[in-house]
């Protein structure tokens, strides 16, 4: 009997969850846990980690686990190190949808960084108005640069922030171009500070980054292991179909 792991998270774990609900495959979403009100899936959801390789294994076994696809996002490195892992032990199959990175485009003013530590280190220097789009989980390794004027983008109202002088704005994504260029010529951002996440959700601020000729501090992707890589719903559907997983009509 087939049944489905998603490690979700992500606008195409959405999209995939979507079709295999409609193929009636059995399958189970999971969330870390991250945000106060994740979005509805409709499939059976989980929340929380699985404590490391050995939880997920164990996960995968108790569950009876035959397939899982890793949805989460390119950011997701720690996730995505212990799905190769804990597959590997558990001997399930394991597959990773994923998204290409954003590349520039002529118009674009991009600076490219290798991970977090790096964009907090190019914003040495006065300050300046920055739009620093990461989400919750890095802002206090930006604390060491507390002279620019940052518009932050959560998606749950923060307790105490990092940051001394910053605007808050408390929205999630998918965002759309006009709403993002409006935000930023309200904010009068000078940088954009983005991770390059791929996919749709969130590259309305690189657009209107380009169209408002404002700089992009780029921060390039973590290295992921070895597996198998998927770039959309219907080739997953195609590697369940080929191994093993009886799709419905
Ligand atoms: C909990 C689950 C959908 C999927 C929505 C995508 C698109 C919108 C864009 C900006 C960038 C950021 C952030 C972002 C985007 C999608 C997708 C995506 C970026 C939700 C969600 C969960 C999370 C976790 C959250 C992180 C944060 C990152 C905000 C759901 C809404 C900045 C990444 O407060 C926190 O702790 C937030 C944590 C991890 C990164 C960070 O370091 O803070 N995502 N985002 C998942 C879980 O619990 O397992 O409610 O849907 C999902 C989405 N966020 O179709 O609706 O697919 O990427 N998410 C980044 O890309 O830079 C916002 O503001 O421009
Ligand atoms: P991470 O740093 O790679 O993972 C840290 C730990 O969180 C993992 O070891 C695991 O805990 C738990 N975890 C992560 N994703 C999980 C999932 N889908 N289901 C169950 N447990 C999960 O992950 P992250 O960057 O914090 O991302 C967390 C979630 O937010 C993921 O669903 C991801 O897709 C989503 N997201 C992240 C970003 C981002 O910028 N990082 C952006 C958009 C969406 P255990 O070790 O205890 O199993």
């Amino acid at each position: 009997m087939s049944k489905l792991l998603i490690l979700g998270g992500t606008t195409e774990a959405n999209a995939l969850a979507k079709a295999v609900s409609e193929q009636g495959v059995a399958a189970i979403y999971s969330y870390a846990g991250r945000v106060e009100n994740p979005r509805p899936q409709p499939l059976p959801v989980r929340v929380g980690g699985f404590g490391g390789v050995d939880g997920l294994a164990a996960y995968i076994r108790e569950n009876e686990i035959s397939h899982v696809v890793d949805a989460t996002h390119p950011f997701a490195a720690q996730m995505s190190r212990n799905a190769v892992e804990a597959c590997g032990v558990a001997q399930a199959p394991l597959a990773a949808l994923t998204r290409p990175a954003w590349t520039a485009q002529l118009g674009d003013d991009w600076r490219l960084v290798p991970d977090v530590a790096g964009a907090v280190a190019a914003l040495d220097g006065a300050s300046q108005r920055v739009f620093l789009a990461v989400g919750r989980m890095h802002l206090e390794d930006f604390a060491t640069q507390p002279q620019h004027h940052y518009l932050l983008r959560l998606v749950d109202e923060p307790g105490a922030l990092p940051l001394p002088n910053c605007d808050v704005v408390v929205s999630r994504g998918p965002f759309t171009q006009s709403d993002d260029r409006a935000l930023m010529q309200r904010h009068g951002t000078e940088l954009v500070v983005s991770k390059n996440a791929g996919g749709t959700g969130a590259r309305a601020k690189l657009d209107a980054a380009r169209a408002l000729g404002v700089p992009v501090l780029m921060i390039d992707r973590p290295a992921l292991p070895e597996r198998v890589e998927l770039s959309n719903v219907a080739q997953v559907l195609d590697w369940l179909a080929h191994s093993g997983v009886n799709l419905g009509v």
